[in-house]
């Protein structure tokens, strides 16, 4: 039967394990939405539009910083504090660079031993996909499912590279970004349009002989914001130290996100969603129209001579565009 007459006629197999939190059902249909194949892409649509009622409850939270600087550590601690709380967290991973998939967190599984390990957490690493856009979105749909699942808590990580970290403060509630004590002039490679995204700066590593250097990177820090504006109506952006490996200040991040949610309330959260999902179709719109494109057979028959002819100069790119254009809408 075809996933449509499916649709139609019965519900998803995996839609009932589903909202009752069954983990091999959720990462199923993750796999499922991860998916390429047409066919796929249909079961997927339909499944989550099945589940769009049961999703929206959790708190999402993103979290960004330089390889090595400490999200790892601080997910696993940070993590524990919350399913000592009984809550439930999913962590899922936006790395555009893994090619395979696994990339980013499953290397990292031995920093988040405990928590992978835990009944109330779910950790799914980054969707292998060439561009940002397929893999954000991936991991969009992979948090509506999460959410069905019945985790209440979402935390969306990447490594600090190029476009990612907008990608996920584009999906998430509060963005957070963690830094290395360092001097405050030294932005550590972290461009200053990351520091503009984040609701919450937190300095890690505040122990032992960085302690001092720490305090005073949170200090510079703290300087600096006040320039910028703030991403988030209603609420100023916070810095705080932590040490996720000894522990101290990690359970003040999950207050202060707590406070966060105070302040904006659940009208502004609910502006910033609404924004985020008219975006997030737009981006749908060129993600799927690209791939309709590259799919098309006269587009692809005519493809290879039109990127020669703009390699040479013999033709625009927009000339050439046209081009594409026209074969694709059959002119
Ligand atoms: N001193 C100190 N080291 C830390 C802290 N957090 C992480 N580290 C160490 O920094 C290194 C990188 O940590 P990791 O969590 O893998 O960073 P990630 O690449 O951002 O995920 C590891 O050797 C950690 O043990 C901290 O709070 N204090
Ligand atoms: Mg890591």
């Amino acid at each position: 039967m075809s996933a449509v007459a499916r649709a139609a006629t019965a519900p998803d197999p995996l839609l009932a394990p589903l909202l009752a939190g069954d983990r091999r059902a959720l990462a199923k249909a993750i796999t499922l939405v991860e998916s390429t194949r047409a066919d796929h892409r249909e079961r997927a649509d339909a499944l989550l539009a099945a589940i769009l009622p049961r999703t929206g409850k959790s708190v999402r939270l993103g979290i960004t910083g330089v390889p090595g600087v400490g999200k790892s550590t601080f997910i696993e601690r940070f993590g524990l504090s919350l399913l000592a709380e009984g809550r439930r967290l999913a962590v899922l991973a936006i790395d555009p660079s893994s090619k395979r998939g696994g990339g980013s967190i499953l290397g990292d599984k031995t920093r988040m031993e405990e928590l992978s390990r835990a009944e109330g957490a779910f950790i799914r690493p980054s969707p292998a996909g060439a561009t940002l856009g397929g893999v954000a979105r991936r991991t969009r749909e992979a948090m509506l499912l999460v959410e069905a699942a019945g985790f209440d808590t979402v935390l969306v990580e990447t490594v600090g590279v190029g476009q990612s970290e907008t990608a996920v403060s584009d999906m998430v509630d509060t963005f957070l970004v963690l830094l290395l004590p360092a001097g405050g002039d030294d932005l550590q490679g972290i461009k200053r349009g990351v520091i503009e995204l984040a609701d919450l700066v937190v300095v890690n590593k505040a122990d032992g002989e960085l302690k001092p250097a720490a305090e005073r990177a949170a200090a510079d820090y703290r300087h600096a914001l006040r320039m910028l504006r703030s991403p988030t109506e209603g609420w100023t952006p916070e810095v705080a130290t932590c040490s996720a490996l000894a522990g101290a200040g990690v359970r003040e991040v999950w207050d202060t996100v707590l406070r966060f949610r105070e302040a904006v309330g659940p009208a502004g959260i609910a502006r910033r969603r609404a924004t985020q999902a008219r975006a997030w179709m737009w981006n749908e719109v060129g993600e799927t129209l690209l791939a309709d494109l590259k799919r098309h057979p006269e587009v692809r028959r005519r493809v290879g001579a039109l990127e020669r002819d703009v390699e040479a100069g013999r033709s625009t790119p927009a000339a050439a565009a046209r081009r594409l254009l026209e074969a694709f809408h059959g002119r």
